[in-house]
């Protein structure tokens, strides 16, 4: 067809569609009927709450879609630089409120809803949660589309769509339980199914060596193909019309294969095969020359777990695509940055050779080759220095051979980044430090960030109404920067007053919840003490419950007088454990022991509580953070790459209880350690007193708390002693027992905060208005600008 041809018959079926839809109530409503009609196929005139959630999802979902359109046709049409991110988990939580926020049409959205008998806040309750994911990872990756969007640049996300979400937590008798998340059970509205975007990916078989023109080339006879297929996630920015995608892949047909079942291995390299067949023929359309490919393409992966994509690329160019090595690797050096979201040696991914051997034996081929080569290159740089060349290979010799798929990352990348600047130190000068050496201009840092869409918009109305009033202006929302304006009100009677009434009203939230939930009355005139993440000994929610027992133990021998002093305390813990770490589970269950006990002792009242919440997870948090008033983030230094729930903490006006760890130390400088409850050992102190054993300095009260445990002061005696083991002599490797002293007075500091509220209610206010450096706003800019090389490219109206 001639193009003024196809322009014709685009505007006349334009004209059919009756334009785009319209957002007024009057125009939701029709929508949402229709789709009770026919897409949720219920009858008009009786539907419960949750069809009307799905039948307002759909409706939502039609605006999304338009935009979505209108933003790729649009990224076709201006062809600028892509970023593709790649990665394998993201805990995007609900969308409902997230797309209507960003949309502009929450309350018209809600209007429409009460004229038909319905309230949005029920409705948006009905949803579950997407948990395609672990933890801080896996989150970031979430707040960072938002970003992505919302500042225009043409990204696009890459994912795997699991059957079955991270494992639900159920607590039973204090233990923890996994149960399956069967998330898709009830529908995904979010989601388009695109049955004809699919692509065949190969696994197993063996190489074979094929002649052509004279030249030798390489094939790979596969063993078994699984062919999978593309749903799309359309992902809103805020104030545009840009909305970017986030294409999930899934194994087709599904039950033949399940991705959540499946070896890690293989699950890795069929996320990677669908994606890099996805965008090589994407760049093909309108490209013939993979010169250009760097200049049109960056691929970012998201830790190493999607590093295979390195190999991948190699293979495509040079079996398929008939380059050159030299040419090959050329354009592979230029295409990928890395980013690792670890400070432990230990958490860095290893792939025994055999298993790639097997699974992917053409690519195990690739990365000998790429060692081969990138020795040979080290050799000349360093000299036969053979222990260093061989802490630096990318293969690991030992009995069991294994592919470091770190050292593949750095050989391979153009850019290396930390998630914070302790971070990167760490990288430069022990976990990296070979590497640094060599490529010191590979390295970088990012310090994370979260959106401030989800973190105050969705999660804490109230709050977001209060700082646009006193702001004049919601432009924060896209500028967080502007949240600084708040410094100026931090002493202003008024705004305290609302201040104060918000946090309650939240408080007052959060407490039902816990009522509802765990069958604890907690008042909120208490100080709400929260420590909320994935369970780990090195986050150390040991060290918070150790802690709470001291605290019951100094009412319990303190005369009754005193007791007028004490300072009112819920302390709520809430966390999953991976499903094999043992001394994190034990973690758990000391937790509701302790609970048991002190909640029932009518002798302590309202003076102590703890509770600890199951199943944390996007949504429980949205509820948790807005009551809080403390919060703890007590990894042993130099052990928390970054940390991001602190951000969002901070950003809700809760007072951070910390360590000086990850993006903590960044958040000191710009909150003041005035406004914070700093403690403990300093990162770079911490090897020195591992060195220094523990025997001859452990403070009374530490000894004494542990002791109370190992005597079975909390019942559970035996089964708590391999706990105990873990944080005393030198099994502390944590440094509970070194940081208990400290720990103990910053609580102490806290609580003499929390007694002058109007001194509380400042510091509060203070938190929220330096909490504009860690928006993944200012994180996306600084990765487009350094590290991608990317510019918006907005979609005009
Ligand atoms: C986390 N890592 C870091 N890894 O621990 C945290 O400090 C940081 O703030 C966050 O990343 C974001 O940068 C993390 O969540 C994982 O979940 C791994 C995923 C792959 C399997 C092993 C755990």
């Amino acid at each position: 067809m001639e193009s003024g041809e196809r322009r014709a018959k685009a505007e006349r079926m334009f004209g059919l569609m009756d334009g785009f839809l319209k957002n007024d109530p009057l125009s939701l409503q029709k929508d949402i009927l229709h789709h009770v009609e026919y897409t949720v196929a219920r009858s008009r005139f009786s539907f419960d709450d949750f069809e009307a959630y799905q039948a307002l999802s759909h409706s939502v979902r039609d605006r999304l879609i338009e935009r979505w359109h209108d933003t790729h046709q649009y990224f076709k049409r201006k062809d600028p630089k892509r970023l593709y991110f790649l990665s394998l988990e993201y805990l995007m939580g609900r969308s409902l409120s997230n797309s209507v926020i960003n949309l502009g049409i929450k309350d018209q959205c809600a209007d429409a809803l009460r004229q038909l008998g319905f309230e949005f806040e029920v409705l948006a309750e009905q949803e579950g949660d997407a948990a395609l994911g672990n933890g801080g990872l896996a989150r970031l990756s979430a707040c960072q589309m938002d970003s992505l969007a919302t500042l225009d640049f043409p990204a696009w996300g890459y994912g795997l769509r699991y059957q079955y979400g991270l494992f639900r937590q159920v607590i039973l008798d204090g233990l923890q339980h996994e149960q399956p998340d069967y998330w898709l059970n009830f529908g995904n509205p979010w989601e388009i199914e695109r049955v004809h975007v699919s692509y065949a990916v190969k696994f197993y078989g063996t190489v074979e060596e094929e002649t052509l023109n004279g030249e030798k080339y390489k094939v790979w006879v596969p063993g078994e193909m699984v062919e999978a297929v593309a749903y799309d996630n359309p992902i809103p920015g805020y104030g545009t019309r840009n909305t970017i995608n986030l294409r999930l892949w899934a194994a087709k047909p599904s039950g033949q294969y399940d991705m959540g079942k499946e070896l890690r291995l293989k699950q890795q390299y069929f996320f990677v095969s669908a994606s890099l067949q996805d965008i090589i023929r994407r760049f093909k359309e309108t490209h013939n020359d993979f010169d250009n490919f760097p200049d049109k393409v960056a691929l970012q992966l998201n830790d190493t777990l999607p590093s295979l994509a390195i190999a991948e690329v190699m293979r495509v160019l040079v079996d398929e695509e008939r380059l050159s090595w030299e040419k090959a690797w050329g354009i592979v050096c230029k295409l990928f940055s890395f980013t690792t979201h670890t400070a432990q040696p230990e958490g860095l991914e290893k792939i025994p050779v055999d298993l790639i051997g097997s699974l992917l034996p053409r690519h195990l081929q690739v990365i000998y080759d790429i060692n081969f080569m990138f020795m040979e290159e080290l050799k000349r740089l360093i000299g036969l220095d053979y222990s260093r060349l061989s802490r630096m290979s990318i293969v690991e010799e030992g009995a069991v051979k294994h592919i470091r798929m770190a050292n593949l990352s750095i050989v391979c990348c153009h850019t290396v980044n930390g998630v914070s600047r302790v971070h990167l130190e760490i990288l430069k000068t022990r976990v990296f430090k070979d590497f640094y050496d060599l490529w010191p201009q590979k390295f970088q840092y990012k310090t994370n960030g979260v959106t401030q869409r989800r973190w105050i918009v969705v999660s804490n109305p109230s709050l977001c109404a209060l700082i646009s009033k006193w702001l004049g202006t919601e432009a924060w929302i896209r500028d967080v920067d502007l949240l600084m304006g708040l410094r100026e009100y931090a002493t202003d009677v008024n705004l305290h007053q609302e201040w104060k009434m918000v946090r309650r009203v939240n408080k007052m939230r959060l407490a039902e919840y816990i009522e509802a939930m765990s069958g604890v009355k907690i008042s909120v005139d208490a100080m709400f003490d929260v420590q909320i993440k994935r369970i780990h000994e090195y986050k150390r929610q040991l060290l918070n419950i150790l802690g709470i027992i001291h605290r019951y133990d100094c009412i319990k021998n303190m005369e009754k007088s005193d007791r007028r002093n004490v300072v009112p305390r819920v302390c709520i813990v809430g966390g999953k454990a991976a499903p094999g770490y043992d001394i994190a589970k034990k973690i758990i269950k000391l937790c509701h022991a302790v609970a048991e006990k002190i909640n029932n002792d009518p002798d302590i009242g309202d003076l102590l509580k703890l509770v600890f919440i199951p199943d944390y997870n996007v949504s429980v948090a949205e509820l948790v953070i807005p009551g809080s008033d403390l919060s703890q983030h007590i990894s042993t230094a130099g052990h928390e790459a970054s940390g991001t729930g602190s951000m969002k903490f901070l950003m809700n006006g809760c007072l951070l209880l910390a360590t000086a760890d990850g993006s903590t130390v960044e958040i000191i400088e710009e909150i003041g350690e005035d406004n914070m409850f700093i403690f403990g050992a300093k990162v770079h102190e911490v090897s020195a007193l591992r060195e220094k054993g523990h025997a001859d300095k452990v403070p009374l009260q530490f000894a004494r708390v542990v002791r109370m445990v190992r005597e079975g002061y909390f019942g559970f005696k035996d089964y708590f002693q391999s706990l105990c083991d873990t944080v005393e002599g030198d099994g502390d490797f944590f440094l509970l027992g070194d940081d208990f002293t400290s720990y103990l007075e910053a609580q102490a500091a806290a609580d003499r905060a929390f007694v002058d509220q109007e001194r509380w209610t400042r510091m509060s206010i203070l938190c929220t208005a330096g909490s504009g450096r860690f928006s993944s706003d200012r994180t996306m800019e600084e990765y487009a600008e350094k590290t991608w090389d990317i510019e918006p490219c907005k979609c005009p109206i």
